[in-house]
Protein backbone atom coordinates (compact mmCIF):
# COMPACT_ATOMS: atom_id res chain seq x y z
CA UNK A 1 0.00 0.00 0.00
CA UNK A 2 1.02 3.97 -0.20
CA UNK A 3 3.33 4.09 2.59
CA UNK A 4 5.48 6.63 3.31
CA UNK A 5 6.56 6.06 6.70
CA UNK A 6 10.14 6.74 8.06
CA UNK A 7 11.05 8.94 4.52
CA UNK A 8 12.08 12.02 5.03
CA UNK A 9 10.73 14.40 2.38
CA UNK A 10 11.55 18.20 1.41
CA UNK A 11 9.07 20.15 -0.42
CA UNK A 12 9.72 23.52 -1.84
CA UNK A 13 6.96 26.19 -3.18
CA UNK A 14 4.43 26.44 -0.49
CA UNK A 15 3.30 30.23 -0.75
CA UNK A 16 -0.60 29.62 0.47
CA UNK A 17 -3.25 27.67 0.91
CA UNK A 18 -4.24 27.20 -3.03
CA UNK A 19 -0.33 26.13 -3.38
CA UNK A 20 -0.05 23.03 -5.37
CA UNK A 21 2.63 22.30 -3.25
CA UNK A 22 0.28 22.33 -0.07
CA UNK A 23 -1.77 20.00 -1.47
CA UNK A 24 1.53 17.35 -2.02
CA UNK A 25 2.35 18.29 1.39
CA UNK A 26 -0.49 16.98 2.95
CA UNK A 27 -0.94 13.73 1.24
CA UNK A 28 2.59 12.87 1.75
CA UNK A 29 1.73 13.81 5.66
CA UNK A 30 -1.23 11.67 5.69
CA UNK A 31 0.96 8.86 3.93
CA UNK A 32 3.10 9.36 6.85
CA UNK A 33 6.19 10.78 5.43
CA UNK A 34 8.24 13.20 7.76
CA UNK A 35 8.12 17.20 6.06
CA UNK A 36 10.86 19.63 5.60
CA UNK A 37 9.41 22.72 4.36
CA UNK A 38 10.91 25.30 2.75
CA UNK A 39 9.67 29.13 1.37
CA UNK A 40 10.52 32.39 -0.28
CA UNK A 41 11.75 34.79 2.93
CA UNK A 42 10.33 38.30 2.16
CA UNK A 43 11.97 41.56 4.36
CA UNK A 44 9.18 41.36 6.16
CA UNK A 45 8.72 38.12 7.32
CA UNK A 46 5.17 37.70 6.21
CA UNK A 47 4.98 34.68 4.37
CA UNK A 48 7.34 32.83 6.66
CA UNK A 49 4.66 32.88 9.06
CA UNK A 50 1.95 32.94 6.99
CA UNK A 51 3.46 28.82 5.65
CA UNK A 52 4.80 28.44 9.10
CA UNK A 53 1.08 28.89 10.31
CA UNK A 54 -0.52 26.74 7.60
CA UNK A 55 1.92 24.05 7.85
CA UNK A 56 1.69 23.77 11.62
CA UNK A 57 -0.52 20.87 11.71
CA UNK A 58 1.30 18.47 9.49
CA UNK A 59 4.21 18.72 12.24
CA UNK A 60 7.47 19.91 9.98
CA UNK A 61 10.90 18.96 11.38
CA UNK A 62 12.84 21.32 9.33
CA UNK A 63 11.29 24.55 7.83
CA UNK A 64 13.55 26.66 6.00
CA UNK A 65 14.02 29.78 3.89
CA UNK A 66 15.60 28.79 0.45
CA UNK A 67 15.45 31.26 -2.49
CA UNK A 68 17.03 29.23 -5.36
CA UNK A 69 18.45 32.41 -6.67
CA UNK A 70 20.63 32.74 -3.60
CA UNK A 71 23.55 29.98 -3.95
CA UNK A 72 24.25 30.35 0.11
CA UNK A 73 20.46 29.85 0.97
CA UNK A 74 20.42 26.54 -0.74
CA UNK A 75 23.60 25.60 0.14
CA UNK A 76 22.61 25.57 3.85
CA UNK A 77 19.52 24.33 3.26
CA UNK A 78 21.02 20.95 2.44
CA UNK A 79 23.64 21.63 5.26
CA UNK A 80 20.78 21.45 7.87
CA UNK A 81 19.21 18.18 6.21
CA UNK A 82 22.39 16.59 6.40
CA UNK A 83 23.20 18.23 10.12
CA UNK A 84 19.50 17.24 11.34
CA UNK A 85 17.94 14.38 9.21
CA UNK A 86 21.19 13.06 7.97
CA UNK A 87 19.07 11.36 4.37
CA UNK A 88 16.87 12.46 2.29
CA UNK A 89 14.09 10.02 0.31
CA UNK A 90 12.03 12.65 -1.37
CA UNK A 91 12.42 16.24 -3.26
CA UNK A 92 9.13 18.01 -4.47
CA UNK A 93 10.15 21.15 -7.08
CA UNK A 94 7.12 22.97 -6.95
CA UNK A 95 9.02 26.28 -8.23
CA UNK A 96 8.16 28.49 -11.16
CA UNK A 97 8.87 32.18 -11.63
CA UNK A 98 8.70 35.09 -14.95
CA UNK A 99 8.37 38.47 -15.43
CA UNK A 100 4.72 38.88 -15.60
CA UNK A 101 4.96 41.02 -18.48
CA UNK A 102 6.39 37.71 -20.32
CA UNK A 103 2.90 36.02 -19.62
CA UNK A 104 0.89 38.29 -22.22
CA UNK A 105 2.06 39.58 -25.35
CA UNK A 106 4.24 38.81 -28.56
CA UNK A 107 6.41 35.85 -27.36
CA UNK A 108 9.18 36.95 -30.10
CA UNK A 109 9.72 39.73 -27.79
CA UNK A 110 10.67 38.33 -24.96
CA UNK A 111 13.94 40.05 -23.43
CA UNK A 112 17.16 38.00 -22.86
CA UNK A 113 16.93 38.88 -19.12
CA UNK A 114 13.09 38.43 -18.88
CA UNK A 115 13.89 34.54 -20.92
CA UNK A 116 17.07 34.48 -17.92
CA UNK A 117 15.04 34.59 -14.86
CA UNK A 118 12.34 32.27 -16.07
CA UNK A 119 14.29 29.49 -17.18
CA UNK A 120 17.01 30.38 -14.28
CA UNK A 121 13.71 30.33 -11.65
CA UNK A 122 11.75 27.27 -12.97
CA UNK A 123 14.01 25.15 -14.65
CA UNK A 124 17.54 25.40 -13.65
CA UNK A 125 16.47 25.17 -10.02
CA UNK A 126 15.18 22.11 -10.54
CA UNK A 127 18.91 20.39 -11.57
CA UNK A 128 20.66 23.15 -9.15
CA UNK A 129 18.02 21.12 -6.14
CA UNK A 130 18.84 17.77 -7.41
CA UNK A 131 22.67 18.25 -7.54
CA UNK A 132 22.43 19.30 -3.65
CA UNK A 133 20.00 16.43 -2.87
CA UNK A 134 21.68 13.72 -5.04
CA UNK A 135 24.53 12.78 -2.19
CA UNK A 136 21.83 13.14 0.76
CA UNK A 137 19.39 10.43 -1.12
CA UNK A 138 18.72 7.45 -0.21
CA UNK A 139 18.72 4.09 -2.72
CA UNK A 140 14.57 4.30 -3.55
CA UNK A 141 14.20 7.71 -3.19
CA UNK A 142 12.00 10.04 -5.50
CA UNK A 143 12.26 13.58 -7.17
CA UNK A 144 8.76 14.94 -8.31
CA UNK A 145 8.68 18.82 -10.13
CA UNK A 146 5.85 20.13 -11.47
CA UNK A 147 5.29 20.78 -15.54
CA UNK A 148 1.97 22.11 -17.86
CA UNK A 149 0.88 21.34 -20.92
CA UNK A 150 2.22 24.90 -22.26
CA UNK A 151 5.99 22.83 -22.16
CA UNK A 152 4.55 20.57 -25.54
CA UNK A 153 2.04 22.56 -27.21
CA UNK A 154 1.71 26.51 -27.72
CA UNK A 155 -1.16 27.80 -25.03
CA UNK A 156 -1.52 31.37 -25.91
CA UNK A 157 0.66 33.84 -23.20
CA UNK A 158 2.10 31.07 -21.21
CA UNK A 159 4.69 31.75 -24.15
CA UNK A 160 8.39 32.12 -22.31
CA UNK A 161 6.84 29.70 -19.53
CA UNK A 162 6.43 26.96 -22.13
CA UNK A 163 10.12 26.57 -22.85
CA UNK A 164 11.02 26.85 -19.23
CA UNK A 165 8.62 23.62 -18.75
CA UNK A 166 10.21 22.15 -21.73
CA UNK A 167 13.43 22.57 -20.57
CA UNK A 168 12.05 21.47 -17.20
CA UNK A 169 10.70 18.45 -19.04
CA UNK A 170 14.49 17.57 -20.75
CA UNK A 171 15.93 17.91 -17.26
CA UNK A 172 13.79 15.54 -15.22
CA UNK A 173 15.11 12.93 -18.23
CA UNK A 174 18.21 13.59 -17.82
CA UNK A 175 18.66 13.64 -14.02
CA UNK A 176 16.70 10.56 -14.48
CA UNK A 177 19.38 8.92 -16.20
CA UNK A 178 21.54 10.20 -14.27
CA UNK A 179 20.66 9.38 -10.85
CA UNK A 180 18.73 5.63 -11.93
CA UNK A 181 22.24 3.73 -11.26
CA UNK A 182 21.96 5.13 -7.52
CA UNK A 183 18.23 4.01 -7.45
CA UNK A 184 16.86 7.45 -7.32
CA UNK A 185 14.17 8.46 -9.46
CA UNK A 186 12.46 11.58 -11.67
CA UNK A 187 9.66 12.23 -12.97
CA UNK A 188 7.16 15.59 -13.69
CA UNK A 189 3.58 15.53 -13.22
CA UNK A 190 1.91 17.80 -15.82
CA UNK A 191 -1.36 19.53 -14.10
CA UNK A 192 -4.04 21.00 -15.69
CA UNK A 193 -4.72 24.78 -14.24
CA UNK A 194 -5.75 24.88 -11.04
CA UNK A 195 -6.51 28.68 -9.13
CA UNK A 196 -3.37 29.43 -6.97
CA UNK A 197 -1.44 32.66 -6.37
CA UNK A 198 1.14 32.70 -9.38
CA UNK A 199 -2.26 31.31 -12.14
CA UNK A 200 -4.87 33.91 -10.40
CA UNK A 201 -2.05 36.61 -11.66
CA UNK A 202 -1.99 35.75 -14.72
CA UNK A 203 -5.23 37.48 -17.49
CA UNK A 204 -7.93 35.02 -18.70
CA UNK A 205 -7.14 31.90 -15.80
CA UNK A 206 -10.90 32.33 -15.77
CA UNK A 207 -11.78 31.17 -18.58
CA UNK A 208 -8.66 29.05 -19.61
CA UNK A 209 -10.35 26.91 -16.51
CA UNK A 210 -13.85 26.98 -18.02
CA UNK A 211 -12.76 25.52 -21.31
CA UNK A 212 -11.13 22.94 -19.79
CA UNK A 213 -14.19 22.33 -17.62
CA UNK A 214 -16.31 21.99 -21.18
CA UNK A 215 -13.77 19.66 -22.77
CA UNK A 216 -11.61 17.37 -20.36
CA UNK A 217 -13.03 14.39 -20.18
CA UNK A 218 -14.16 14.74 -16.72
CA UNK A 219 -15.94 17.83 -17.73
CA UNK A 220 -13.56 19.39 -14.23
CA UNK A 221 -10.48 20.63 -13.50
CA UNK A 222 -8.67 19.02 -11.13
CA UNK A 223 -7.34 19.90 -7.67
CA UNK A 224 -4.46 20.28 -5.63
CA UNK A 225 -5.30 17.20 -3.29
CA UNK A 226 -5.50 15.36 -6.79
CA UNK A 227 -1.97 16.57 -7.73
CA UNK A 228 -0.56 15.62 -4.10
CA UNK A 229 -2.09 12.02 -4.35
CA UNK A 230 0.01 11.56 -7.91
CA UNK A 231 2.85 12.97 -6.26
CA UNK A 232 2.31 10.41 -3.22
CA UNK A 233 2.14 7.49 -5.85
CA UNK A 234 5.24 9.22 -7.49
CA UNK A 235 7.49 8.97 -4.27
CA UNK A 236 6.42 5.61 -3.03
CA UNK A 237 7.21 2.10 -3.74
CA UNK A 238 4.10 1.36 -5.78
CA UNK A 239 5.56 3.74 -8.59
CA UNK A 240 9.46 1.53 -8.62
CA UNK A 241 9.42 1.33 -12.06
CA UNK A 242 8.60 4.56 -13.22
CA UNK A 243 11.25 7.20 -13.77
CA UNK A 244 11.96 9.60 -16.06
CA UNK A 245 8.56 10.27 -16.91
CA UNK A 246 5.73 13.06 -17.54
CA UNK A 247 2.28 12.22 -16.04
CA UNK A 248 -0.61 13.72 -16.97
CA UNK A 249 -3.06 14.84 -14.14
CA UNK A 250 -5.35 16.90 -16.14
CA UNK A 251 -8.61 15.40 -15.83
CA UNK A 252 -7.82 13.98 -19.29
CA UNK A 253 -7.88 17.56 -21.15
CA UNK A 254 -4.45 16.42 -22.60
CA UNK A 255 -5.58 13.69 -24.81
CA UNK A 256 -8.43 15.87 -26.51
CA UNK A 257 -8.28 16.82 -30.13
CA UNK A 258 -10.80 19.88 -30.53
O1 LIG B 1 3.16 27.56 -14.50
C1 LIG B 1 2.18 28.23 -14.24
C2 LIG B 1 2.32 29.58 -13.56
C3 LIG B 1 3.63 30.21 -13.87
C4 LIG B 1 3.83 31.64 -13.47
C5 LIG B 1 2.81 32.54 -13.15
C6 LIG B 1 3.14 33.84 -12.82
C7 LIG B 1 2.09 34.86 -12.55
C8 LIG B 1 2.60 36.04 -11.75
C9 LIG B 1 5.12 32.07 -13.45
N1 LIG B 1 5.45 33.34 -13.14
C10 LIG B 1 4.49 34.21 -12.83
N2 LIG B 1 4.87 35.50 -12.54
C11 LIG B 1 4.00 36.43 -12.07
O2 LIG B 1 4.38 37.60 -11.87
N3 LIG B 1 0.95 27.76 -14.62
C12 LIG B 1 0.82 26.50 -15.28
C13 LIG B 1 -0.29 28.55 -14.42
C14 LIG B 1 -0.52 29.34 -15.65
O3 LIG B 1 0.19 30.46 -15.88
C15 LIG B 1 -0.18 30.93 -17.12
C16 LIG B 1 -1.14 30.08 -17.66
C17 LIG B 1 -1.35 29.06 -16.73
C18 LIG B 1 -2.27 27.89 -16.87
C19 LIG B 1 0.27 32.03 -17.82
C20 LIG B 1 -0.27 32.31 -19.07
C21 LIG B 1 -1.21 31.48 -19.63
C22 LIG B 1 -1.66 30.35 -18.94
Amino acid sequence: MLDLTGKNALVTGIANNRSIAWGIAQQLHKAGANLGITYLSDEKGKIEKKVAELVRPLNPTLFLPCDVQNDEEVKSTFETIREKWGSLDILIHCLAFANKDDLSGDFSQTSREGFRTALDVSTYSLVQLAGAAKPLMNAGGSIVTLSYLGAVRAVPNYNVMGVAKAGLEASVRYLAAELGSANIRVNAISAGPIRTLASSAVGGILDMIHHVEQVAPLRRTVTQIEVGNAAAFLCSDLASGITGQVLYVDAGYEIMGM
